[in-house]
């Protein structure tokens, strides 16, 4: 069969069973958009910023397990995806990012908007490609989406010349990805996984710390199982949220900066650390010679490079998380709950996440969207306090329910993200909390939402600051606010109803229960619920960077 580079891109999406792609057309994107016109299988959202398309892109991968797919044209389209591919590529979310390129004659020279978007995304790819002939869009296409969706998921960058695009090819689809430099290792390795069981038998106060990796690999059940069978507990990191069961009598919730300060104590006094798909990041280890000082540690991870990067393992073992967890089980053996429970048990009582009475405040905002949503939407945050608070008390139940943009903190990720979230999971509640500043670095995707009937609901928590910076000059530069206020905004009940949208402002605890229940009576139709919240709530328990659990604080210093 004979078809242009453009209508075998096309074609090896569909067959790759692409659903839907967010993307926004320029010049060298013609002649794929013209194949869009009469391809009826892939719906194309068109946003309204690039950054939206990868946002949109990354939040329909995180919620439903695909790979996300997004368009950009050229040059400054093409640079406008690099926030949201680096987003993704920190958080290993596979999406296969598709730029229009110039000629292939007219590389290197400057031409109009001509941007070296393979260079330039080099560092936050998992891989890319230029491609220079048409023939080879067919495997381009199945490399991309092999590459993206196996080992360790990452975005995944197809750069296509506008003459590789028009160029006519004799197409085959390809149905078998053979890279020979490429071959993740998936089962871990027995003797490790023997040895790993052995630390688990003789270790008194272990401790489970889960990552993202546990959903990425779609090991829930089996960690579910690994904690109820010994009894040991589990701690999350934010990425790692919903892969246990919030709701779950061993759950400890989340680790780190912002975490639990039951967690955090779990941690640091055990003696044994069994780390799966998560990779001590920074936010959760703090001072790192401080952190879990006690401990062995056993480490399941896809990625050989996360081993020893920055903290000592006793037991590496590399492997897809659920192959590993279910060669485990074979070997660990059943174990009552045990003194070291009830140790953390009673500091899970002495220190529970609280907050005040007074005042309409974020986290009781939470906990209500919680209980009106019986704790089963999928939530997409900004960044900021209201992501942590977000994290603290949407206690996740499921895999795949908690959106957030954890390694980049990329603020503006949440209401596009949720945009993509709901149209791969159309029958599901989304809610995006989300901060006033983090909504405004994305709402020009609210006429997305609205054209497209996709009934995200977003709940701002409006302190009228950039809140979280503004924690920091509160505790740690002496309350010198500089380049925090943004009391200057727009009104967004107004705001939304510009749009087409339906808008609220609640400013008393007493509305907040009725405001949400409304909002959940919208099928079509975006909703923006403003929540007028105490302007300088703060977000506790917090460890400041690089401190150990030592310098925890749980409430505001006197
Ligand atoms: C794109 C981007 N710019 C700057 C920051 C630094 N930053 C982190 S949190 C924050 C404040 C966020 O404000 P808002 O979205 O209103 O949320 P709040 O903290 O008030 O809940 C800023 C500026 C960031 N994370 N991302």
């Amino acid at each position: 069969m004979k078809i242009t580079g453009a209508q075998a891109l096309v074609e090896s999406l569909r067959r790759e069973g692409v659903e839907v792609i967010f993307g926004f057309p320029g010049g060298v994107m013609l002649p794929i958009y013209d194949c869009l016109y009469d391809c009826k299988d892939i719906r194309h959202i068109l946003v309204r910023h690039e950054q939206g398309a990868a946002h949109a892109a990354d939040g329909y991968a995180r919620a439903t397990g695909r790979v996300g797919v997004c368009f950009a044209t050229s040059g400054p389209g093409a640079t406008n995806l690099v926030t949201g591919i680096a987003t993704a590529y920190m958080d290993s979310i596979p999406i296969v990012a598709i730029t229009g390129q110039v000629r292939t004659t007219a590389l290197g020279k400057d031409s109009f908007q001509e941007a070296d978007i393979t260079g330039i995304t080099m560092p936050i790819t998992k891989h890319n490609f230029l491609v220079k002939n048409s023939k080879d869009v067919p495997e381009v296409v199945a490399e991309a989406f092999h590459i993206a969706r196996t080992g360790r998921p990452g975005p995944v960058l197809i750069d296509m010349p506008m003459d590789v695009s028009l160029g006519v090819i004799d197409y085959k689809p390809v149905t078998n990805v053979d890279i020979p430099s490429y071959k993740p290792n998936t089962v871990g390795h027995p003797l490790q996984i023997k040895k790993a069981a052995k630390l688990i038998a003789s270790a008194e106060r272990p401790v489970i710390y889960a990552g993202g990796g546990v959903i990425s690999s779609g090991a829930s059940p089996e960690l579910l199982e690994l904690s109820e069978r010994t009894n040991i507990l589990v701690t999350t990191t934010l990425l790692g949220k919903g892969a246990f069961p919030e709701t779950h009598p061993n759950s400890l919730g989340m680790l780190g900066m912002h975490g639990t300060a039951y967690a955090n104590y779990a941690v640091a006094h055990c003696d044994l650390l069994i780390a799966i798909g998560a990779r001590f990041d920074d936010r959760v280890t703090g001072k790192l010679d401080a952190f879990a000082q006690k401990a062995k540690v056993i480490h399941i991870d896809i990625d050989p490079a996360e081993i020893g990067k920055t903290v000592h393992v006793d037991v590496p073992i590399v492997g897809d998380c659920k192959l590993v967890l279910q060669d485990l089980l074979k070997y660990v053996e059943p174990r009552q709950p045990t003194s070291w429970n009830e140790q953390v048990m009673k500091w899970k009582a002495e220190y529970p996440l609280h907050y005040g009475e007074n005042g309409l405040l974020p986290q009781y905002v939470i906990e209500k969207i919680w209980e009106v949503t019986n704790g089963e939407a999928v939530v997409a945050t900004g960044v900021g306090q209201h992501q942590m608070w977000a994290a603290q008390f949407y206690k996740c139940k499921y895999p795949r329910q908690f959106l957030s943009s954890g390694g980049l903190g990329t603020m503006g990720f949440g209401f596009p993200a949720g945009i993509g979230a709901k149209v791969g999971r159309p029958n599901d509640i989304v809610f995006v909390i989300d901060g006033d500043g983090s909504f405004q670095m994305t709402l020009q995707e609210l006429i997305v939402a609205v054209e497209n009937k996709i009934a995200v609901k977003v709940a701002i928590l409006n302190n009228q600051y950039l809140g979280m910076v503004r924690q920091w000059q509160e505790l740690f530069w002496n309350r010198r606010y500089a380049g925090v206020d943004i009391a200057a905004q727009p009104d967004f009940v107004k705001l939304a109803e510009a749009y087409g949208a339906v808008g609220m402002r609640i400013e008393k605890k007493e509305q907040v229960v009725d405001a949400l229940k409304k909002s959940l009576e919208y099928d079509d139709v975006p909703v923006i619920m403003d929540f007028h919240i105490e302007r300088e709530e703060n977000v506790f328990p917090m460890i400041p960077a690089g401190q150990s659990i030592e310098e925890m604080m749980v409430r505001r210093p006197k």
